[in-house]
């Protein structure tokens, strides 16, 4: 495996950055790419007191920006739109740097950034509030949906790009301003979102305000979760600082919108087509090298099946050619790094120790950053690793004979984001998508767990929280809604007809 030296990244880095329109100070905090593990650049740090502030200061451009009319605030995104498509190939290769994602792979998410922008423009027009009829002769009732105030946007590496756009588009068009805490492992690619951002505000005379980015680490994360002007707390990440964010949030009666881990299954039945399937499972759990919320990370195989899906799996495994993300053919890059490393190795012992059996990868390839084979192992039972979130690629088969028990196995995991089924059979299909099937936020049949279009909700049950982002009708999580009941008759009947005097 030959990588590129490190001094080329930085550069590649630098001129990435200038494209965007990064101005911002070197500081204490060291931007490394995954690729080689060494740095990329530095960056300052934010402090509390200018989290503070830059709330503050959130809070005070949202006051106007909440009277802007929806349809302008959505010139706003729409001019990020095009700055993202013209500045496609600089965000991807920063995401590709500092995330280690291969090409292909950042430039997809760079285009999920594009295509929410298209919806937010197209929700701008739209915001739909109902309109109930009134029990009252001469009344009205309807609902109105306004402003919320400041978003506070949380993400984490693996999706350092998108998961903002996600809910900077749809925050922008509903009225509100964000203020942005990305992961510190990958804050040049939160400088060149804000660059973008704040040059589409310019471009349309629309107060720069409405978008912080403070970077830092837990102390700045806390000082944003804490303040009482942020309305509404969006945090993507694990389990455990979704523990540590909610109730804190919860304790000041703010809104939290929690997008956490994943264990996510998908059921092979005997009807399967095997070929799609396989093609399916690999692109899930290989891809972004295990690294996503949705990484396909247990298959349910029928007995019947199971040698030869895992003999095909196996196979597959076997051509997928790991390294360098920029280099053409390679679909596995890095690991984010030596944590993500350990933690994959340690439960790899421990499904051992459980009596699974490693069919294949989990070893670590090259000297230089932390690159790994996929790992395929097979597990006598769903024991406590399987149950885990390992954010790495592993892969557990366990087998089943009766399909409610694959539906019980499958469900019966802490986490709730993705599933799937593949299936011809289509009781099978319509059993596991029922209100009896897959207990996840997301449900889909011959298609893998992860690569979700934005046109629907993205998120899940359980421990990964019960937020939805991205399309359908997430908007309503960032907007209040407003109960009016207007009377234009010169009488006041009361309602649930109370007399009164
Ligand atoms: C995440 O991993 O946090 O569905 C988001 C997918 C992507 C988003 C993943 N569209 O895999």
């Amino acid at each position: 495996m030959t990588l590129p030296d490190s001094s080329s990244l930085a550069d590649r880095a630098e001129n990435a950055l200038a494209a965007c329109g990064v101005e911002w100070p070197a500081g204490d905090l060291s931007a490394h790419s995954p690729i080689t593990g060494t740095q990329l650049r530095t960056v300052r740090q934010h402090s509390g007191r200018e989290v503070d502030d830059a709330v503050e200061a959130a809070h005070r451009a949202f006051l106007t920006w909440r009277t802007v009319p929806a349809p302008a605030r959505g010139a706003v995104v729409r001019r990020l739109g095009s700055l993202l498509t013209e500045h496609k190939a600089d965000l991807a290769e920063i995401v590709t740097l500092e995330a280690g994602k291969v090409t292909s792979e950042a430039l997809g998410e760079v285009q999920e950034m594009i295509d929410i922008c298209e919806f937010a423009v197209g929700l701008s027009r739209q915001l739909y509030g109902r309109t109930m009829p009134s029990e009252r002769p001469g009344h009205r009732l309807t609902e109105t949906w306004h402003p919320l105030g400041v978003v506070g946007v949380i993400s984490a590496f693996n999706f350092p790009v998108a998961v903002w756009s996600w809910n900077t588009a749809i925050a922008l068009v509903c009225g509100d301003a964000v203020v942005w805490k990305p992961s510190e492992t990958t804050p040049l690619t939160a400088l060149a979102c804000d660059a973008l951002l704040r040059r589409a505000l310019a471009d349309c005379d629309a107060p720069i305000d409405v978008h912080h980015l403070i970077i830092g680490g837990r102390d700045v994360g806390e000082a944003l979760v804490d303040n009482p002007l942020v309305a509404l707390v969006s945090a993507t990440g694990s389990v455990r600082m979704g523990r540590a964010v909610a109730p804190r949030v919860a304790e000041r009666f703010g809104r939290s919108l929690l997008e956490l881990g994943g264990n996510n299954a998908a059921v092979v039945t005997p009807s399967a087509d095997l070929e799609l399937a396989v093609r399916g499972i690999v692109f899930s759990a290989a891809g972004t090298a295990g690294q996503r919320c949705t990484s396909l990370r247990r298959l349910i195989v029928h007995e019947s099946i199971a040698d030869n899906v895992v003999d095909r799996v196996a196979s597959a495994y076997a051509q997928l050619q790991v390294g360098s993300p920029f280099d053409s053919g390679v679909l596995v890059g890095p690991l984010i790094n030596e944590a993500a490393f350990e933690a994959m190795q340690k439960s790899l012992s421990a499904a051992r120790t459980d009596g699974g059996t490693v069919v294949c990868g989990g070893d670590r390839v090259g000297e230089s950053g932390f690159y790994v084979t996929p790992a395929l192992v097979r597990m006598p039972a769903q024991t406590e690793v399987v149950r885990a979130e390992t954010f790495a690629p592993i892969l557990y088969v366990l087998t089943y004979t009766d399909f409610d028990d694959a539906i019980a196995l499958h469900n019966d995991v802490p986490q709730g984001l993705s599933s799937s089924i593949f299936t011809l059979d289509q009781r099978e299909a319509e059993r596991f998508l029922a209100a009896d099937g897959s207990d996840c936020g997301i449900a889909n049949v011959n298609i893998g767990t992860s690569g979700a279009e934005i046109g629907g909700a993205f998120g899940g049950e359980k421990e990964t929280g019960g937020g939805r982002e991205s399309g359908s009708d997430s908007w309503k999580a960032y907007m209040r809604r407003a109960t009016n009941t207007v009377n234009y008759s010169d009488q006041l009947p009361l309602a649930q007809g109370v007399e009164f005097g």
